[in-house]
């Protein structure tokens, strides 16, 4: 593995593997760190390393490290029950581990090191859209524990660092069959099964969907620039929203769900769920502005394609 190799932790998660695909597709090499405890098995290509390990690990990171020019820290407890069951893992891994892999990269002279953040910083909005200057006040373990691994990121001065505050992230290749997924993909696959859609309240709640391909060109566009202008880049030192600055409620996700299946689709009501938040929605002017990157992706025709 020569050394213009990129480090995705978390490679083998529903962001990673499309991440992976298109590094590998641009003729990168890469090193992917995952433990394989939510990740689907990865293809095997020329260019790929895998090494099965937590990102917890010492040993682990010092290996993966050893082999790479830059990073992407997409490792995490991304389930936020999960994270307020077992606070003591989302430390672990969301803050801590992320923390150290920022720290040792630096001290290696990494050219780039990004690193997934989350619009769940931001909290109950003050006014919409969220820019980057809204105020952070996370609800919970999981945006708490992220926070505190974005400020770990940021607070490194002589290395080149990025964050992207990732809003609800879809596409294929979502884990199917867990509670944990998002609700484009819980829906999509119950519509596909005819079983009946559970909405948590009144289906008026809002969330700014931002397809997984548009996700990962925010990556490689930002990796480019930083490995390109290093710590004068103007993204070094910053974070950035990755949304698709449109809003949907679930009563029009359901509606354009409707417009693409022969299936009738039954749907029960149930009380919100807790530390829900009721509306969501990013704007992406600041990345627009420093490199120009924008959504690109026909939100119905997405939609469509989980159905398939
Ligand atoms: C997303 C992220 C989470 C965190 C958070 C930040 C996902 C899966 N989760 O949580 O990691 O970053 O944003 O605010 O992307 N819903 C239903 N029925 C279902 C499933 C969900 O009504 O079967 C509702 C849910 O109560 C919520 C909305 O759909 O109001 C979106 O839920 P979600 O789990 O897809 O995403 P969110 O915004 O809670």
């Amino acid at each position: 593995m020569g050394l213009d190799a990129v480090l995705v932790t978390g490679g083998a998660g529903f962001i990673g593997q499309h991440l992976t695909s298109r590094l590998l597709a641009n003729g990168r090499k890469v090193v992917v760190v995952d433990d394989f405890s939510t990740g689907q098995p990865l293809e095997e290509h020329p260019l790929l390393t895998i090494i099965v390990g937590d990102i917890s690990d010492s040993s682990v990171r010092q290996e993966a490290l050893s082999q790479v020019k830059s990073v992407i820290n997409l490792a995490a407890i991304a389930s936020v029950p999960l994270c307020e069951n077992k606070p003591e893992v989302s430390s672990r891994v969301n803050f801590q581990a992320a923390q150290s892999l920022f720290l040792e990269a630096s001290e290696r002279g990494i050219s780039a090191i990004l690193h997934a953040s989350t619009s769940a910083l931001y909290g109950v909005p003050e006014g919409l859209p969220l820019t980057e200057s809204h105020p952070v006040n996370p609800i919970g373990n999981y945006g708490l524990d992220k926070q505190k691994a974005e400020v770990a990121l940021l607070s490194i001065e002589q290395s080149p660092v990025c964050a992207l505050r990732l809003f609800n992230v879809f596409g294929l290749g979502q884990q199917r069959g867990s509670p944990y997924s998002g609700v484009l993909t819980i829906f999509s696959e119950k519509i596909i099964q005819n079983k009946e859609l559970t909405i948590f309240g009144d289906g008026n709640q809002s969330r700014d969907f931002v397809h997984v391909t548009d996700v990962v060109s925010a990556f490689v566009a930002c990796l480019e620039e930083l490995e390109k202008n290093g710590v004068e880049s103007k993204l070094s030192g910053k974070k950035f929203n990755v949304c698709s600055g449109e809003s949907m409620t679930l009563l029009d996700v359901i509606e354009s769900f409707s417009l693409y299946t022969k299936n009738e689709i039954k749907v029960e009501f149930e009380p919100p769920r807790d530390g829900d938040i009721l509306h969501s929605l990013g704007s992406f002017d600041s990345l627009n502005k420093a490199i120009g990157w924008k959504p690109s992706t026909d939100f119905s025709q997405r939609l469509q394609e989980l159905l398939l």
